[in-house]
Formats: structure tokens, sequence, C-alpha cells
């Protein structure tokens, strides 16, 4: 049960160091991150690590169930517009805090065809921890919380692959990982993912064998703020270094573009594979609001065991 406490700390907190730090390079183009900048960076986490803690606080609240208005309203308390977020969820949220249903103005963004940008996937690894052994649940979980700003099926299936990595990380023994195991389960997936992920997904398991060069995993997996161009990579990044949370979290960042989401999701399935105790303490210390991450991520633990124990 220690274990898997650790793990369930790992991610929240995990996501959340991604987040921060990567924050300090987003947008950047890969070949300017130095190396030599890559160390004890602190400072404030953004809408990515904003919004997971609505989820946090939503299912907690809520018995670990999906609450469409009670959601929707936690995002709209918190919204903090100095934190970064992306134009499509900023737009939603300030239509639902004008009166809106909390499940319209998403399908009406992007002229009707829904944002397929990563704000689903980043803020989803909550879901992945909770319902850790039961897929079913987990997908449709997923989705209902996507469809709250991202109705677009790529943006929502984005989400699905990064809960279901953070899932599969929670499941798996350190002591005796195979990333390869890690694709195949992740290809097999009972839902119909779209072309694009599942070309990708081949593609992760074609550069796990052999690793090419920087430029052209940036170039056919992607790094930017749309789900198909940067939940790929992130799990390639967390695969790839899996042993070790600060070679993911540098993996992550070094390919620059998007780097707090990437980072942040690399993260969350670095942290729910190597717990808390993978991550050095002195990093943690340093995230904004640690404390109360920390007592939400302990929260969202005590309702699991409150459900595997039924
Ligand atoms: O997905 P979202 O919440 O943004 C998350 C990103 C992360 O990198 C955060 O760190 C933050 O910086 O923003 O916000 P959206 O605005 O829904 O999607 C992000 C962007 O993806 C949009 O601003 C668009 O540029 C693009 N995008 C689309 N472009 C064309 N057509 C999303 N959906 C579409 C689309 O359907
Ligand atoms: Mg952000
Ligand atoms: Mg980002």
């Amino acid at each position: 049960m220690k274990m898997m406490k650790d793990r369930f700390l790992g991610s929240i907190l995990g996501s959340v160091v991604g987040d921060s730090w990567g924050a300090r390079y987003e947008g950047s183009y890969h070949k300017s991150v130095r190396i030599e900048d890559f160390d004890l960076v602190g400072g404030r986490y953004t809408d990515d690590s904003e919004m997971m803690k609505g989820v946090l606080e939503s299912i907690c609240a809520n018995k670990g169930e999906f609450n469409g208005p009670d959601m929707a309203k936690t995002f709209v308390r918190n919204f903090d517009h100095t934190r970064g977020y992306g134009t499509g969820t900023i737009s939603v949220l300030m239509q639902i805090k004008d009166g809106d249903p909390w499940d319209k103005p998403a399908k009406e963004a992007f002229y009707g065809e829904g944002s397929l940008g990563n704000g689903a996937a980043m803020r989803i690894c909550p879901i992945g921890l909770l319902y850790h052994q039961d897929q079913e649940k987990l997908i449709e979980m997923t989705d209902q919380i996507s469809m709250i700003t991202h109705t677009h099926r790529l943006g929502r299936q984005g989400a699905i692959l990064q809960a279901c990595a953070v899932a599969l990380a929670v499941n798996c023994d350190p002591r005796d990982f195979e990333p390869h195991d890690f694709i195949e389960k992740l290809k097999k997936i009972p839902h119909k993912f779209s072309p694009v992920y599942q070309k990708k997904l081949d593609k992760i398991e074609t550069y796990l064998n052999s690793p090419p060069s920087p430029d052209r995993i940036i170039r056919e997996l992607g790094v930017n703020v749309t789900a198909p161009d940067s939940v790929p990579i992130a799990i390639y990044n967390f695969l790839s270094n899996s042993s070790n949370f600060y070679e993911v979290l540098f993996a992550s960042i070094y390919c620059g573009g998007d780097t707090d989401t990437i980072a942040c999701m690399s993260g969350a399935i670095a942290g729910a594979f190597l717990g808390i105790r993978g991550i050095p303490r002195n990093w943690i210390d340093i995230v904004e609001d640690v404390d109360t991450f920390q007592n939400l991520a302990e929260n969202l633990f005590e309702l699991w065991l409150e459900k595997a124990s039924k």
C-alpha cells in the first residue's frame, strides 16, 4: 500500500514539477535549450497544473464520480489568466462563467469542430491513478472530463492515451520493466484511436529499437500544443528514459516546443512508475503550493483505498 501511495504522490507531483520546469522553456527552439540552465529551476506552475487541480478537487468532492457542472464550476473558480491558458480554453471557461451550460461552449469552439489541443490530456493523470485497475471506467470518465473543454475526437483520444499510460505505469514494476510491452499494451486498448495515434505508437516502437536523432523524433512525433503532436512524444520520452526522472524531464524539455505540457505529461507517467521517491525531494520542495498538491494526491489515494476495499 505504501508503494501505491508513493505512486499517486509521484504522479501528481511529477506532473507539477514537469509543468513548472518546462514552463521556463515553453515555445523555445530545441537547440536553444542548454543543459547547464536545467538545474533546480522552480517557479510557478501553469494552466496544466491548475486544471489538474480542478480535476482532483471535483472528483474527490464527488467520491470519484464525474459531475460536469461541478467540475466546470471548479475550473472557472480556479482560473487565473496569468497561468498561460490556451485561447480556446479561455473562451470556453469565460462563456461558462457568463452563464452558458457547462457542456455547450466546448462543442462550438473552433467553428464547431471542438478543440484538439492538449489541454484535456495535460490534466488527466488523476483519472489514470484512481482507475488504474478499471480501464472501462477510466476511458468513460476521461472522455466526460475532456468534453468540458475539448470535444474534438483527437483532443479526447489524446487524453485517453495519456490516462492509460499513467494507469499502465502504476501497474508496472520498475525492477522488471519492458518498454516494448508497455507500447503493445497501449496499442491493445479497446478504444478506436485515429490513425494519427496508431502510426505514432508504431513509430515509438521502432524508435525504442534504434533511437533516431532528436531532430527526427521532433519532426515525426511533434512538440506542439495539439494532443496528437504532444502526447506521443511524452510517452516516448518516458519509455526511453524510464529509470531516471531527471532524464525523462530533460528529454521532454530539450525537445523544445510545448515544453511545460510535454514535461508535465511525461513527469506524470514517470512519477506513477518511479513513485515520489524517484523525484529528488529538493525539486519537489521548491514547487509552488506543494502542500496543496500533496494533500490532494493523498485525498485521491484515500479515495482509491476506500473503493479498493469495497
Ligand atoms: O488545449 P488547450 O487548453 O491548450 C493547452 C496548451 C498547453 O500547452 C498549455 O500549457 C497552454 O499553453 O496551452 O487550449 P486550446 O486553445 O483549446 O488548444 C490549444 C491550441 O491548439 C489552440 O489555441 C489552437 O491553436 C490549436 N487548436 C486548433 N487549431 C485548429 N483547429 C486546437 N483545436 C484546434 C482546431 O480544431
Ligand atoms: Mg501550460
Ligand atoms: Mg504548454
